[in-house]
Parts: C-alpha cells; sequence; structure tokens
C-alpha cells in the first residue's frame, strides 16, 4: 500500500468535520501515532510487566523495575495468578497448595532499616512495644532458649552481645511488634503486606521456587541468603558470612528483584494467623482469617500439643485474646534442622504484641 492509497484511510475527524490530510503530512502524523503508541506499551510493559495468566507465571523484566514516582525503595509487580503453599515440604499449615489470584500492588525492595525507621521515630517520637514493656525477645544461645531481655529495643538489638551491639543505620530493624511495623506504614503511606502478597513476591514468578532463588539451597554452590548453618541451636557456623543481622541487601536479590526474601530477618503480613487457613481461603487477594478464625494466646495454649515452630506457649496474662500475626521468610537464625523458615511457603506467626531480635518486616502499597 503506497502512502497515497494510505492517506486515502487516513482521516482526522475534528468537530464533526472529516478532511483529508496531505501525502507528507499525513506520514508525519503517522510516524508520530506510531512513536507514541511504543511508548504507551514500553511504559505498560515496564509499570505492569508482561504477565501469562495461562500458566500463572511472569515473564520478562519486570524483577528489577522500581516503581516510578518518589519512592525509589520499592517495586511494582503485576499480580496474576500464583501457586500458594507446599504440598511437598514443610508443615501442615502450608497446605493444601491452592491457586491465588491477585491485583497488581507495590512492596518494599528491602526489609524497612535502622535508617528509616529512625525517621519515622524522630518525627513522630513513636514508641515501641518493646520500649513500653522494657524488655524484648532475645535467644541466648548459652541457655538455648528465647529469653526477654531488658533493655532491647530497636535501638539496643544486640545487648548481650557486645561486639555487635553498635547500631547500624543499614541493617534491619528489629524489635518491633506488629503493631509498630503497621504503624510504620501507616505513617508512611503504607501497609503491611498480605500473606498472599507476601509469597507470591518471594516467588518471584517462578512456579516452583522451594527458595526465593530458586530449587536448590545452593544455588551456584553459594548462600543466597543470612540464615543459620549447623545444628541449631548448638553451632552457627556463620558460613553465609553473618552470624547475627546483615545489611539489607547483602545477598543477590530475586527475580522481582526484592532482597532478603529469605533469611535475614522474619517479616511481619498483615494477616492474622491460622493453621486452617488454607482450607478455605479466598481465591482472590485473600485477607487473611477473620477475627474469630484468627489464633489467639489462649487458642494457642489449648493446642500446645500440636504447635510447632514459632507458635509456642507463652504467658496467659493480659494477652490470651491478642491474636497471632503471620510473619514470613525466616532469619538468621532459621536452620534447615528447625523450621526452615526461609523457604518461600514457609509459615511463621507470632502474637502481635511482641518484639524479637530476628523479626523485622517491610511494607507494601
Ligand atoms: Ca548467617
Ligand atoms: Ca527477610
Amino acid at each position: 500500500m503506497d502512502n497515497d492509497a494510505v492517506s486515502e484511510h487516513f482521516r482526522l475527524s475534528i468537530s464533526n468535520q472529516s478532511f483529508m490530510l496531505p501525502a507528507h503530512k499525513h506520514y508525519v502524523a503517522a510516524k508520530i501515532i506510531a512513536w507514541t503508541l511504543l511508548f504507551l506499551a514500553v511504559a505498560g510493559i515496564i509499570r505492569y510487566g508482561w504477565q501469562d495468566r495461562s500458566s500463572g507465571t511472569v515473564r520478562g523484566k519486570t524483577s528489577a523495575v522500581k516503581a516510578s514516582g518518589q519512592d525509589s525503595t520499592q517495586t511494582g509487580l503485576p499480580g496474576g495468578t500464583f501457586l500458594m503453599g507446599n504440598d511437598r515440604a514443610g508443615e501442615k499449615d502450608q497446605r493444601p497448595a491452592h491457586l491465588v489470584t491477585l491485583k497488581p500492588f507495590k512492596i518494599d525492595i528491602h526489609e524497612v532499616t535502622n535508617r528509616q525507621f529512625q525517621e519515622f521515630v524522630e518525627k513522630t517520637h513513636y514508641e515501641t512495644s518493646a520500649e513500653k514493656n522494657a524488655w524484648s525477645y532475645v535467644f541466648n544461645t548459652e541457655w538455648k532458649a528465647w529469653v526477654r531481655m531488658v533493655g532491647a529495643n530497636w535501638k539496643n538489638p544486640y545487648p548481650a552481645a557486645a561486639a555487635s551491639a553498635s547500631f547500624n543505620p543499614d541493617m534491619p530493624v528489629v524489635h518491633v511488634s506488629w503493631d509498630d511495623a503497621a504503624a510504620y506504614c501507616r505513617w508512611a503511606k503504607k501497609r503491611l503486606p498480605t500473606e498472599a502478597e507476601w509469597e507470591y513476591a518471594a516467588k518471584g514468578g517462578l512456579v516452583d521456587a522451594l527458595y526465593p532463588w530458586g530449587k536448590e539451597r545452593f544455588a551456584g554452590g553459594k548462600y543466597q541468603a543470612n540464615f543459620w548453618q549447623g545444628w541449631f541451636p548448638n553451632e552457627n557456623t556463620g558460613e553465609d558470612g553473618f552470624l547475627f543481622l546483615a545489611p539489607v541487601c547483602s545477598f543477590p536479590p530475586n527475580r522481582f528483584g526484592l532482597c532478603d526474601m529469605g533469611g535475614n530477618v522474619w517479616e511481619w503480613c498483615a494477616d492474622g494467623y491460622s493453621e486452617l487457613y488454607y482450607l478455605r481461603s479466598p481465591l482472590e487477594n485473600p485477607q487473611g482469617p477473620l477475627p474469630e478464625e484468627t489464633q489467639t494466646a489462649a487458642v494457642a495454649q489449648l493446642r500446645l500439643e500440636k504447635q510447632y515452630g514459632r507458635c509456642t506457649k507463652e504467658e496467659l496474662d493480659g494477652i490470651a485474646e491478642v491474636p497471632y500475626r503471620v510473619m514470613r521468610g525466616g532469619s538468621f537464625l532459621s536452620a534447615e534442622n528447625t523450621d526452615a523458615g526461609y523457604r518461600t511457603s514457609a509459615r511463621g506467626c507470632q502474637l502481635q504484641t511482641m518484639s524479637f531480635q530476628d523479626v523485622g518486616f517491610r511494607c507494601a502499597e
């Protein structure tokens, strides 16, 4: 088709008037429109990624693309359908594996750091749960037990280990309860990710991602995350280079460009926790169990015989009705012989008012 022939079909309608463009002007206009369409298509792919809904996977370069705008620490993810849970590995609360469909959302590239949390506290004078309690949980490797460490809080993460005690702004903030994490995200005009969003983000578009970096614990013969090597709790060999916390993004990001989705610190999710949730959870944008279905401290004690991982007995004075909240991703204390929490489908939980030396968070939007 030559230019004249094209021009015959190229009409612009302005105020109900149609007119023909001369051939050369028509050619220029066609080029402008073609470039505009190309730009819009590329912008759309960058923003939302190239999604293959038939397979439930995400392809292409969506991984490391940062969300546009003010917040360079977030990534936009396209959503879509993915397989949540794991029928072949892990505890029974990860079953059944089921397809979940999510709307597009944004999520922080890394765990919230001390630097970020410090800004929040300076601007709001927020007092954390640990500061109000005057204690927080620290794992005592000598006693091989969690102890309430007086004076431990986000500014003093390791009161018992002098060598690691110094405040590092690039470390993930720890000793923050779910309440503290939710308050930070609200202040940042964000929110905590749902458990489904967190798992989708951790799997990075991989169909069978046991770990955020793939199927194998040693991808490329290297440690891909900060967790516990050796037999927990007897020996921490630190083969991954870190005995305790690591500065955020010390290890390669996953395919979505997200750091430390496995290990370093557990991350609070918005959802309440129920070990039976996957039996009846909605298939689209699940938000966690209803309050009456969420496990509380009192329920946890009744089920003590069946408990595992972090769902341990708590002192019930005043906290019997406090709900458990989901936390994900494991920490520097997670080992293969215990919870292996750094697996993408591993579920952890704790009372929403408690704080620990290995639990932090990241926000979503
Ligand atoms: Ca480690
Ligand atoms: Ca983490």
